[in-house]
């Protein structure tokens, strides 16, 4: 059974955006500082286009949470969109019964139905027989996940709690690759930090931003990889008794339901083909009755189960479909051809998308975690947990 779940709504250009998070323990210290520590982490990045200097992210907890600490009641939470007020006649609810042209020619403005290739529009337009792209875009766009990181956030208050932490670090944009990792996470983490695309390595971080401008030059936009790692897990988070019950199959679904990945990896991930048996698997040792491996291809996970060791996921984001130099498309309107739809974007978001992953992976674990402990409160989960 689920335990901390959650639902979003909010469009990129509307009001706000919002959450509800159920089964969060009563006792739990959140602080809507911690939260917004993260918004900002998600937001900074080189790549990103104007709208990151029009919204700054910040949360309100509305509900279940008093004087600092959850009180066991859903968990209402919201970001408001700074944008909102230069798209409040376009992303108004009712109708106008009598619009004055000004109005009319914004909302025409802003329609589109030149659909890009690699985004939402053609599939979502036709699934939910809307003519206008924008109704599509609006719910589609990657802004939803500026929630969504609020939302990791709780989670990653729950979890510390329990000394369990984690983070995220580019390791690819375009072709540029981090080839050099620092020797611990602790540095590694530490350096990634300071980093404007993520990345542990100064040199590395620079050619991938020379990378991203010469990308902007042109036109175009730029995918790339980064990688989650958690700590300090008990073993026997998640379970092999049903497929939908493994670990790294939930983690799998998290991290590839972000907008633009298209692959995940865990541990070795696409190298274990190429590996034979006896350099694959992390041999067991033991020491003053302590089990320890010396390697991690496993991520982690074996049998769809937490091992003990840090959990290592990586992800995949293809370039963002919309560019300044457009693709071949079909004009939905009148099924000619066409050039695809352009406007204000992003040139290269994988720094931010390395933060979402971040957040979905601590919701995955944190709810993992609650199945397996038990109890209403923290007190509750100590002793469990203690047990
Ligand atoms: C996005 C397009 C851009 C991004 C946006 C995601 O927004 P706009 O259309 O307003 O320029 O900046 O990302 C965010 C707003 C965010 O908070 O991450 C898209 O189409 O997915």
């Amino acid at each position: 059974m689920k335990r901390f779940r959650f639902l979003t709504s909010g469009e990129s250009h509307g009001k706000c955006l919002n959450a509800i998070i159920e089964g969060v323990p009563a006792g739990i210290r959140i602080k809507a500082d911690i939260i917004n520590e993260d918004l900002e982490r998600r937001q900074i990045g080189y790549g990103r286009g104007g709208r990151m200097q029009i919204e700054k992210d910040k949360v309100e907890i509305k509900s279940g949470v008093r004087f600092g600490k959850t009180t066991g009641a859903p968990i209402c939470l919201e970001i408001k969109n700074n944008d909102y007020i230069n798209w409040q006649d376009v992303m108004a609810v009712e109708g106008y019964d009598y619009p004055t042209e000004e109005m009319l020619q914004k909302i025409e403005e802003k329609s589109f139905t030149k659909a890009r290739p690699g985004h939402a529009d053609y599939a979502g337009a036709k699934k939910y027989n809307l003519q206008d792209l924008r109704d599509v875009l609006e719910r589609s766009s990657a802004r939803k996940t500026a929630i969504e990181v609020a939302v990791g956030s709780v989670a990653k208050q729950i979890l510390k709690a329990f000394g369990i932490t984690g983070f995220s670090h580019v390791i690819q944009i375009g072709k540029v690759k981090l080839d050099f990792y620092p020797k611990t996470y602790t540095l590694l983490k530490e350096m990634a930090e300071k980093s404007n695309v993520r990345c542990a390595d100064e040199l590395t971080s620079d050619r991938m931003c020379n990378a991203i401008d010469e990308a902007a030059q042109e036109g175009d936009t730029l995918g790339g990889k980064f990688e989650v790692i958690f700590g300090n897990l008990p073993v026997g988070l998640g379970s092999y008794t049903h497929w939908d019950m493994a670990l790294d199959g939930r983690l799998a679904q998290a991290v590839m339901s972000i907008p633009g990945v298209k692959a995940v990896e865990v541990g070795a991930g696409v190298e274990a083909a190429s590996l034979p048996g006896s350099q694959m698997h992390d041999e067991i040792f033991i020491k003053n009755k302590e089990i320890y491996r010396k390697t991690n291809n496993a991520g982690g996970i074996e049998g769809g189960m937490t091992n003990g060791e840090s959990i290592v996921i990586r992800g995949t984001m293809k370039p963002i479909p919309t560019m300044k130099k457009s693709l071949a498309t079909v004009d939905l309107k009148n099924m000619q051809p066409a050039n695809a739809h352009f406007e204000r974007s992003d040139v290269c978001a994988v720094p931010s998308c390395s933060v979402v992953a971040e957040a979905r992976v601590a919701i995955i674990l944190a709810d993992e975690f609650l199945s397996k402990i038990g109890g209403d409160n923290l007190a509750e989960m100590k002793a469990h947990y203690e047990s």
